[in-house]
């Protein structure tokens, strides 16, 4: 055999650590990426960066799937190698198990518009729940089988009743050899430890993160509303189809995205304007603003990263009903949306925007959309992924040319349809 037949055809204790050594690295490299991806309020900071990150955590996933393939012909092997050594087989489960459910879940969100919204949550969960116990796992499983604390534990065993050799360094005794079995090794010890301190730190933040994410969507948005730092009066009043919420109410959870600080808007200072290419350009108060004729319409909102929030029930201006207020001259070949946190702006063609759910929207579910969820006034356009969907909408503007919206910059595709 050539040196190089045998680097790819190792003796098989030989190939499984090597794939061993890769599977945790490219796991690492996978969880910091994936975590890192997953927190929303860095958005921002991240940038262009953010469009890398998750084109590595992609491919990092591919090569770990590759390791899954090279490893299953070898399973059998294996699996007779550590017939005697059940935590060891136990641990080969989970981690096949879990594997399985990431590249299963990441190969539908990498494809996900080859996949239906529901198909996509519901990927969406699967992926975060398994990084929510898979990566503490990994944690877990990498102390307790660090070499340091393999070897004194089986020493312990060994010097049982053995009385210690002065001079001789190594020579540990763990516990004095008094009778019989002792209640634990000290890796056991650790093994629980690490266990049970994992669970008591990753157990509440788990289930905060799976309270706000999964479990309810009215009651997170109620806590939302409650914790408005908006000031804008008078409140809007609900149209009758918001009262009764015609769509019954949204179901799914909204995560709160944003590439700034949070913006605070009042009443005091809040203005709304319609400029460029148009024949009566308009600067809105709050006041003004509310007088305009508001619409209600149940719709989805789909978000590129996976997740959705169906039926929602907005109340808002359509969009096409405002552009007509302001009279779009025929040179306009774009509509320019400005957030009022003063960098995320998105557009539309002029034809796209004559969408009649098209909305500017001011009341969610019958009531004013909180700060978090890009009130008081934020677009909504149903039918494309929501990074359209401009929050604390504060300018349109009519254009000749093009305009790259913020995260289209950054490598989101220009064509935003769901
Ligand atoms: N001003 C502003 N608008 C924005 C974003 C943002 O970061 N800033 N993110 C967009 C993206 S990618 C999505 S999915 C939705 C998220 O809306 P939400 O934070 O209300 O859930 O807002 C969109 N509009
Ligand atoms: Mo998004």
């Amino acid at each position: 055999m050539s040196q190089w037949q045998k680097w790819l055809k190792p003796p098989i204790g030989k190939l499984l650590v090597r794939l061993h050594r890769w599977n945790a690295i490219i796991i690492l490299l996978l969880a910091i990426s994936g975590i890192v991806l997953s927190i929303g309020t860095i958005r921002g900071d991240l940038g262009v960066g953010r469009v890398w990150l998750k084109q590595i955590h992609i491919w990092a996933g591919v090569l770990s799937t590759v390791l899954l393939v090279l490893y299953l012909p070898n399973i059998r092997r294996h699996l007779k190698q550590i017939r005697n050594k059940p935590n060891q087989r136990i641990n080969l489960a989970i981690v096949l198990f879990l594997l399985a459910g990431w590249i299963l879940s990441g190969i539908i969100l990498w494809q996900l518009r080859h996949f239906s919204p529901r198909w996509n949550t519901a990927a969406l969960a699967v992926h975060d729940i398994f990084t929510w116990v898979g990566i503490p796992y990994a944690i877990y499983h990498s102390i307790t089988r660090m070499q340091w604390l393999k070897t004194p534990s089986r020493r312990s065993v060994k010097i049982e009743g053995a009385v210690q050799i002065a001079g001789s360094p190594k020579m540990e005794i763990i516990r004095p050899a008094i009778t019989g079995k002792p209640f634990y090794t000290r890796r056991e010890f650790i093994r629980w430890t690490v266990g049970i301190g994992a669970i008591a730190i990753v157990g509440p933040l788990f289930l905060r993160w799976l309270n706000t994410n999964l479990l309810q969507s009215g009651s997170s948005i109620d806590s939302l509303t409650k914790a408005d730092g908006n000031h804008m009066l008078p409140a809007p009043e609900p149209l009758a189809d918001s009262v009764s919420v015609i769509g019954g109410g949204s179901q799914g959870n909204f995560r709160i995205y944003t590439v700034t600080e949070i913006p605070s808007f009042s009443s005091d200072n809040w203005t709304f304007t319609i400029k460029g290419l148009v024949d009566n350009p308009i600067n809105l108060n709050w006041e003004q603003f509310l007088q305009v004729k508001r619409k209600v319409q149940v719709s989805d909102f789909h978000c590129v990263t996976g997740w959705s929030v169906y039926k929602n029930t907005w109340e808002g201006i359509p969009l096409s009903a405002l552009l007509k207020m302001a009279g779009v001259q025929d040179k306009a070949k774009f509509v320019k949306f400005y957030s009022g946190d003063g960098v995320y702006t998105d557009s539309l063609t002029m034809e796209q925007s004559m969408a009649d759910d098209i909305m500017v929207a001011v009341l969610h579910d019958g009531k004013p959309i909180p700060q978090d969820l890009g009130g008081p006034v934020r677009l909504v356009v149903p039918k494309m992924f929501t990074y359209k969907s401009v929050k604390w909408l504060q300018g349109i503007e009519l254009i000749q040319q093009e305009h790259i919206g913020y995260w289209e910059a950054r490598g989101y595709d220009q064509d935003a349809w769901v």
